[in-house]
């Protein structure tokens, strides 16, 4: 059987859509490859809800974020997977829908930012145990398991370029460190061999019409077959 076929076959088995998580940097061109895949009436897509992020009860959880680092990662690592959780477990929005696609993952925040948190010293090791049990709790509880991984690789250089033009104001003292950081964190959990889905890597330093020709030619591995 075929990979495609096998996975097609778990999703179905599982009795949800096949699951597809849109990784890469900051500026990478995750919404821009989510908008791609909206067009099918099979496929649900969900970008992050930055929107959400802004306004936790009146209080912009971004901007205190970036604000400082150390004093607002544990708050806004914990509030990231819930909302992650959320996107990855709620079920479809009608009986039409065989794929999801969404805006990073729960295995995201617990293998790249919280990794990336803890190596640098922006969570304290007591804190990095709570999220990891909060992790583990769910992992082991939940289906959030992932069919594919889509990676828009990317140099940090280039994504910091386009960060800073477009200017979000939450970023806009972000340095490049910080995103050479986040790139080496999703080298490493790249890396790993337990990855439980294939990783679809495409360049992504390239211009976007480039990107959308490769999501183009990729379509029946990205949709799993559901096509
Ligand atoms: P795109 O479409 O690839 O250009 O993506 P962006 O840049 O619009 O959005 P994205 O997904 O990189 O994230 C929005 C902001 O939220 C960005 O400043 C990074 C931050 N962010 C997202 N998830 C996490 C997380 O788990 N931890 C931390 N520390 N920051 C995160």
């Amino acid at each position: 059987m075929s990979n495609v076929k096998s996975i097609r076959l778990a999703a179905r088995v599982a009795k949800r859509p096949f699951r597809v998580s849109i990784e890469g940097n900051i500026g990478s061109g995750k919404s821009t490859c989510i908008q791609h895949f909206a067009k099918y009436k099979n496929v649900e897509t969900h970008s992050e809800p930055i929107q959400e992020w802004r306004n936790v009860s009146g209080h912009n959880l971004l901007g205190l974020l970036y604000s400082d680092l150390k004093e607002w990662t544990f708050a806004f690592q914990h509030y990231v997977h819930l909302s992650r959780l959320k996107i990855q477990t709620s079920p479809p929005s009608n009986p039409n829908i065989t794929v999801k696609i969404f805006e990073r993952s729960v295995q995201n925040s617990r293998h790249c930012f919280v990794e990336n948190a803890k190596k640098h010293k922006f969570l304290r090791d007591p804190q990095y145990q709570v999220l990891q049990n909060w992790f583990d709790y769910t992992e082991k509880n939940l289906d959030i398991s992932l069919d594919l991984i889509v990676y828009l690789r990317t140099t940090p250089e280039v994504v910091w370029e386009r960060m800073m033009n477009r200017g979000r104001k939450e970023e806009s003292e972000v340095p490049l460190e910080y995103l050479q950081q986040v790139h080496e964190s999703y080298e490493n959990w790249f890396s790993s061999r337990n990855m439980g889905c294939e990783v679809l890597t495409i360049n992504a330093d390239r211009d976007i019409k480039s990107v959308i020709e490769d999501l183009e030619r990729y379509t029946y591995k990205i949709l799993g077959g559901n096509h």
